[in-house]
């Protein structure tokens, strides 16, 4: 690697940078090609610089994906840690051991750079969010979603694993592992004494606390204040963004869920799981973008996935000049949220009953030691992820209508008007939610709720 100093990348020199890394050069070469590397930056996001680079011969393409010491979107005045890309690495790499087929392989991480390199999501993946716009539907996008979020929050919970598996990182001394040795020649089995790496844990992402105290604000607070980065669909709105600001038990209701995030450290998170960090094709899901990644409250992913999805059904009268012709997407739109709420369950589920007699230090088998106490506690645990997902899920929506950063899914509605009424449903929706999310029982009451708005 070209080593050194920091520098920002642009269309040139990320090119330059590809050929001295030779993990990367590698991945565009091809045997006979001319190796002409091109390059564009792509990033549409709200926080980085996203290039992809590809041989023109080979058509190979990698994304270089690198964090500058600021927030995008608004500039040099908003600093934030560019640390962030090692946390975005390490997490990508833990979901991509625990949800293989739905996340992209890193290839290389440059840290005096604040760089990863990944695999490019070719086309015809596009971002979830665009496709919601257009109108397109994804059959397995639910299934996807509920398996990636049951393995990467079960796998990283004290419900798979013990309180010091969970907490700290490091190596482990195991003796008596045994290796059974198979070749043409002979067949052994051999008994040895071994280190192996603790999973990463708890311990590895309290580094990441200039993303969390980021969301805190972003999410948990500025909506409820006065901030001169807020804003809305103004003159519009005015009054319901004012009425936010008087709304007290709705301050209650965000003030217990902003605890919950900051102080609970349940299972490791993607921390900024909207529909803008899922790249899809009809066939394929894959979750990128994991920078906001900690130990934090599950719902909080759960909730900013099926919360976007919300919004992206709310928006869908804005985005067509005859409502009617959104009718049927909107109904699979419901649908998607229903699914991917009751597939998250069943796996999170059976992956708790499987392991259920592990290392798992949350519920001991001597204690809950029948079947009955055992769906008690089942239940009782999925009823608070539930309502945890609820009020999450609510608290992004609030913060995309009247907060610094908003959706395309509204954006994209040119006249004022329109877009005002689609979002004021949006946001009367989520702020019954928030305050009554603990009185709804199934997901379906919540998709018979949201026709009524
Ligand atoms: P940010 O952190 O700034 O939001 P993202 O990781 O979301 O950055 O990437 C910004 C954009 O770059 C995405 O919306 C997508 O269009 C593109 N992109 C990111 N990663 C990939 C990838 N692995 N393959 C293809 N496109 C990607
Ligand atoms: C200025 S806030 C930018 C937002 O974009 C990211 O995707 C996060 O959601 C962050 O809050
Ligand atoms: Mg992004
Ligand atoms: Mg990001």
């Amino acid at each position: 690697a070209l080593s050194g100093e920091f520098r920002r990348l642009d269309e040139r020199s990320v090119i330059e940078y590809v050929k001295g890394v030779p993990a990367l050069w590698s991945k565009l070469q091809e045997a006979d090609g001319d190796h002409q590397l091109t390059a564009k930056e792509i990033g549409d996001g709200n926080l980085n610089f996203v290039f992809i680079v590809t041989n023109t011969a080979s058509k190979a393409s990698i994304i270089i994906k690198q964090a500058l010491p600021y927030i995008r979107s608004v500039g040099e005045s908003w600093p934030l840690t560019k640390d962030r890309v090692y946390f975005e690495k390490m997490a990508l790499e833990e979901q991509g051991r625990l949800a293989p087929h739905h996340v992209p392989q890193v290839y290389h991480f440059d840290s005096t750079m604040s760089l990863i390199a990944m695999r490019y999501l070719e086309p015809p993946h596009i971002i979830l969010r665009k496709g919601l716009i257009a109108g397109i539907q994804y059959p397995l996008l639910a299934r996807h979603m509920a398996h990636f979020m049951a393995n990467t929050l079960f796998f990283t919970s004290l419900l798979f694993r013990s309180t010091l598996d969970h907490k700290r990182e490091g190596t482990q001394f195991i003796n008596n592992f045994v290796h059974v040795y198979n070749s043409f020649i002979n067949n052994f089995v051999h008994v040895f004494n071994a280190f192996i790496p603790f999973p990463i844990a708890v311990a590895k992402f309290c580094g990441n606390a200039a993303l969390c105290r980021h969301t805190q604000q972003v999410v948990f607070s500025d909506p409820y204040r006065i901030y001169n980065l807020n804003h809305w669909t103004s003159p519009y709105l005015d009054p319901d963004a004012e009425a936010l600001r008087q709304d007290n038990l709705l301050k209650l209701e965000v003030a217990h869920l902003k605890s919950i995030f900051s102080e609970r450290a349940q299972a490791l998170i993607h921390g900024d799981l909207h529909t803008s960090s899922v790249m899809v094709t009809p066939q394929s899901t894959q979750v990128i973008d994991p920078e906001f990644a900690f130990y934090g409250p599950m719902g909080f992913d759960i909730g900013a996935f099926l919360g976007n999805l919300v919004l992206a059904f709310f928006a869908q009268d804005g985005l067509v000049d005859q409502p009617e012709d959104r009718k049927a997407y909107k109904e699979w739109i419901l649908q998607t949220i229903e699914d991917t709420w009751n597939l998250f369950y069943e796996k999170f589920i059976a992956l708790w009953d499987e392991h259920k007699d592990g290392a798992a230090e949350a519920y001991l088998p001597e204690i809950y030691n029948n079947p009955e106490v055992q769906l008690l506690a089942q239940r009782r645990y999925m009823a608070d992820l539930f309502h945890d997902s609820l009020g999450f899920g609510a608290a992004k929506m609030i913060r995309r209508i009247v907060g610094v950063a908003h959706v395309e899914d509204f954006e994209s509605i040119a006249d004022a008007a329109k877009r005002a009424t689609c979002e004021r449903k949006a946001l009367n929706f989520a702020k019954m939610l928030l305050k009554d999310r603990r009185k709804f029982e199934g997901i379906a009451e919540i998709i018979s709720s949201i026709r009524l708005f």
